[in-house]
């Protein structure tokens, strides 16, 4: 960057904290996009006239409002929830639901901030959004979740349909909350329509779904080690979190004869050795979504659980961060980097800190951001979408075939935009890719 573009991206951070103040993620957020696209931004001056980069770090809108519940004993509760419908763009807002104590509007704002790009990746007409509540899901009951989803639709269903905002899954929102949420989205509305994705695949949802976000990102790393003459076949990787992206990453991986050498979850890391094996795979499954079970309780031979660590001081030759925000931090990377990792694939979002991915580039480790690897998840939602739409439901290798095939054009795209070359930059490239198409159509609409 030479020094007038990092005058300009200063200017335009200073005036974005002043206006969004304290919302750090969404600050970290925009920095990385910014950063990435402010050379291209400045040499097109009619972009610059019509206040592009201004005008996408401003929501369209967002919904707040409070969400009132009865616990099982009688107990009245009250959370805050959020709906945030960042960019349309490019279609309908499009973006997960997250229930998780730690959400807020600032987290809320950089998911659906990255969300109008990853969306824009896909080339499938999805906008960007994100939503959410601070409730915690954990220790609840069925009925309990059931009556959060509830009443938190009772509000929601005002604000969204399926030509207008389309939520799926996210941290702590899996299929039976979006069933639940879909249930009274019906009964409101009584009329069936394809609102959310994510839904049983008996009552409209896509094949693959499930799988789609963790088996994108293995899709994704295949091509990014083909493009640099390495291969998946016998590489050791650790994989953070346990849930949905972080499950089946592993099972693609074991697939694809790699060793999945850790599995985390917020207390705790799994370190299996020698790879974890397809009937391990299979026990953890069932104990995280058969039984809403804790890693701890695992045991296994070859498996040792240890407490309160992560995975990243484990040797390995990728790593694939599944499972939250800035869980990979500037040491992590070090650590990382010492071992000698080639690669780092994000499932999650935004993963690393900023101090994290200096430090990637400046060792030269390939590093895949979400809004590229991970958009698997939400490709897969756009083309539940479509059958929805079309009143058909494609079977899974269709389905799966059309997944492999978006997630080679995003790294084709990550690839033009990222340099070419032998050393991609992929967080440049799949910001400018995802940028640019998203500012053609802004530019097109006039000063809307
Ligand atoms: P799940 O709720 O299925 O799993 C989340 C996992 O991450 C759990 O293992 C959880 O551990 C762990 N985790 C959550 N918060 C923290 C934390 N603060 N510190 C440490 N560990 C934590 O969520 P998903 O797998 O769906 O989502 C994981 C990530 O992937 C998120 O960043 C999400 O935004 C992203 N993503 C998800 C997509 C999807 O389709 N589901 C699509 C694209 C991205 P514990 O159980 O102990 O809380
Ligand atoms: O972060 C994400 O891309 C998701 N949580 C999936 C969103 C979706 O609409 O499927």
């Amino acid at each position: 960057m030479t020094a007038a573009e990092r005058k300009e991206l200063k200017t335009f951070m200073t005036g974005l904290k002043k206006r969004n103040p304290y919302e750090t993620e969404f600050h970290q957020a925009v920095h990385e996009v910014a950063a990435s696209v402010m050379p291209w931004y400045l040499q097109n001056e009619e972009y610059r006239k019509a206040q592009i980069l201004e005008r996408v770090t401003e929501p369209d809108r967002i919904i707040t409002f409070r969400v009132t519940w009865e616990t099982d004993s009688g107990e009245i509760r009250a959370n805050r929830a959020f709906r945030v419908q960042f960019n349309h763009s490019l279609g309908p807002y499009k973006g997960g639901l997250r229930f998780h104590p730690s959400v807020t509007q600032s987290v809320l704002k950089f998911l659906g901030f990255e969300q109008i790009f990853k969306n824009s990746l896909t080339g499938l007409p999805m906008g960007g959004a994100k939503g959410g509540s601070n409730f915690n899901p954990k220790g609840k009951s069925d009925a309990e979740v059931m009556r959060f989803c509830q009443s938190m639709m009772t509000e929601l269903h005002r604000h969204i349909g399926e030509d207008i905002d389309v939520p799926a899954g996210d941290i702590g929102v899996g299929s039976r909350e979006v069933s639940y949420l879909f249930g009274q989205y019906m009964r409101l509305e009584n009329r069936w329509s394809g609102v959310l994705t994510g839904k049983g695949q008996s009552f409209g949802g896509s094949a693959v779904r499930t799988e789609a976000t963790g088996w994108g990102c293995v899709y994704f790393c295949d091509h990014m080690l083909h493009y640099h003459d390495y291969e998946i076949a016998g590489k050791r990787t650790a994989i953070s979190g346990s849930g949905n992206v972080a499950l089946y990453g592993a099972q693609k991986l074991i697939e694809k004869g790699a060793k999945v050498v850790t599995l985390s979850d917020s207390k705790g890391c799994l370190h299996i050795k020698d790879g974890l094996k397809e009937e391990q795979w299979e026990e953890i499954r069932e104990l995280k979504e058969g039984s809403r079970g804790r890693l701890s309780e695992y045991k296994s031979t070859g498996v040792e659980y240890h407490d309160g660590k992560n995975p990243w001081g484990v040797e390995c030759e990728l790593a694939m961060p599944c499972a939250t925000q800035n869980e990979l931090d500037g040491e992590d990377a070090k650590r990382l980097a010492d071992n000698g990792v080639i690669a780092v694939i994000e499932g999650a979002n935004m993963p690393t800190t900023q101090e994290a991915i200096d430090l990637f580039r400046e060792r030269g480790v390939l590093h895949a951001p979400g809004k590229a690897s991970n958009a698997g998840g939400v490709a897969v939602s756009g083309l539940e979408q479509s059958q929805n739409a079309m009143r058909v439901s494609w079977d899974r290798d269709e389905v799966d075939n059309r997944l492999q095939k978006i997630m080679q054009d995003i790294h084709k795209r990550c690839v033009e935009e990222g340099g070419g070359g032998d050393h991609i930059d992929y967080i440049d490239g799949s910001n400018i890719a995802g940028f640019k198409k998203v500012a053609s159509a802004m530019l097109a609409y006039g000063a809307v």
